[in-house]
Order: structure tokens, then sequence, then C-alpha cells
């Protein structure tokens, strides 16, 4: 089990049951580390501004975003390498991907979702730290009773939650109308392009 550093604060497991896992470590990073990373990402990065078809009519997509691989290729910034290290070392997961998150008012928002099993690699979890202003998510379980959870996701905080939970579950940044500063979100991810035998689908339900 990984020694916890002196700043971090201690797991808030929100869920842990046959519909899977979600924990809330607040302050994971402490905040000089977690204003410093946001200051690079918000300047470094080539955000998107992407647009999708929703019914008949392509909108905007409400936050701007980013991708990079952490198994090569174009290199990331060093901002999220140095994140992607600290959160694999803490959890032990060997995430390969960094999908960013760029929320730049309350009016930015991701609607309610799970994540497409499709881009993660069976039995492993997905990791959100938060950098910047604090936002809401909503965590809100498809099957009756659709108990809710909402978790302030605070500046240095990770959120986990295990591949069961995208089974049963759908998690979302709503708009707010009280003034909300500068977000951005990396989400890890492992995905599923791993080679023969790396994934045995045994870290989290
Ligand atoms: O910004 C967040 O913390 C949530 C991001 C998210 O749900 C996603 O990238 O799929």
């Amino acid at each position: 089990m990984p020694q916890l550093p002196l700043f971090e604060s201690a797991e808030d497991v929100l869920v842990d049951d046959a519909s899977g896992r979600i924990s809330y470590t607040p302050r994971f990073v402490d905040a000089p580390t977690a204003a410093a990373w946001f200051s690079e990402l918000r300047g470094a990065v080539a955000w998107n501004a992407q647009r999708r078809w929703m019914y008949d009519r392509e909108v905007d997509v409400p936050r701007l975003t980013a991708h990079f691989s952490l198994a090569g290729g174009d290199p990331a910034p060093r901002a999220v390498t140095q994140a992607a290290e600290r959160v694999i070392a803490r959890t032990g997961v060997p995430f390969n991907g960094a999908g960013l998150n760029f929320y730049r008012d309350g009016r930015d928002s991701v609607a309610p979702h799970n994540d497409h099993l499709y881009e993660i690699a069976e039995g492993f979890p997905i990791a959100l730290l938060s950098l910047g202003a604090t936002r809401r998510m909503t965590i809100r379980a498809k099957e009756p009773p659709r108990r809710v959870l909402r978790v302030d996701l605070e500046a240095g905080s990770l959120l986990m939650m295990s591949y069961a939970t995208q089974l049963h579950y759908v998690h979302g940044v709503p708009k707010t109308d009280e003034s909300a500063g500068e977000r951005i979100s990396l989400a890890f991810r492992v995905r599923p392009d791993r080679g023969p035998g790396q994934n045995d689908g045994t870290f989290y339900r």
C-alpha cells in the first residue's frame, strides 16, 4: 500500500457496494501545486471548441477539451505527466490516457453521462483530478431508487469511480447560476488498446 504524503487528506468512500466504488480525496495535491498545474494547462494546452449533433442540429460542446496519450506519441504538457505520475503512484492503476475539460464559467458543463465502456479497459477505474474553481458533480444511480450524490470537486481533489459505476450511475457537472471561476479537470483512463495479458480486470469493480 503506497504511503500517504503528509499533505494528503484521507479518502472519503462515497459508495462501496455491488454497484461499484466511488471515493473522493480532497487535497490529493497541495494548493500551490494545483494552482501551478492550472495555470500551466490554461496557457499551454491547445484547447478544442467542439461542435456536436444533438437531435437535428449542431450545437457547441459547452466546455473546451483536449486529449493526451500517456503512452508515447506527442508529448503531454508537464503538468499532465506530473499529475498522471502522482495519480498512478497513489492508485497503482496504469492510466495511459488523459482527457482534459476546461470550464470557462458557470455556463460550461458536462451533461449526465457514463463513460463509454469501449473507451476504458474492462475492470479499470476512472480518476478525475480537479484544478481551479470548485464545481459540483451530480452522480445519479440509473436504477430505482435512483440515489443521487452531490460532490463539490475542489481544487487538488481526486474522485475515483470504478468500472462498475459506469454501468450503474451517470455523472455530470451541471451549469450553475452562481458565479463560477475557471476550472480544469483531468480525467485519467486506461485505454483498451494495451497489449495482451496486461489487463486482467482485477483492479476495481
Ligand atoms: O469535469 C469533470 O470533473 C467531469 C468530466 C467528465 O465527466 C468526463 O470527462 O467524462
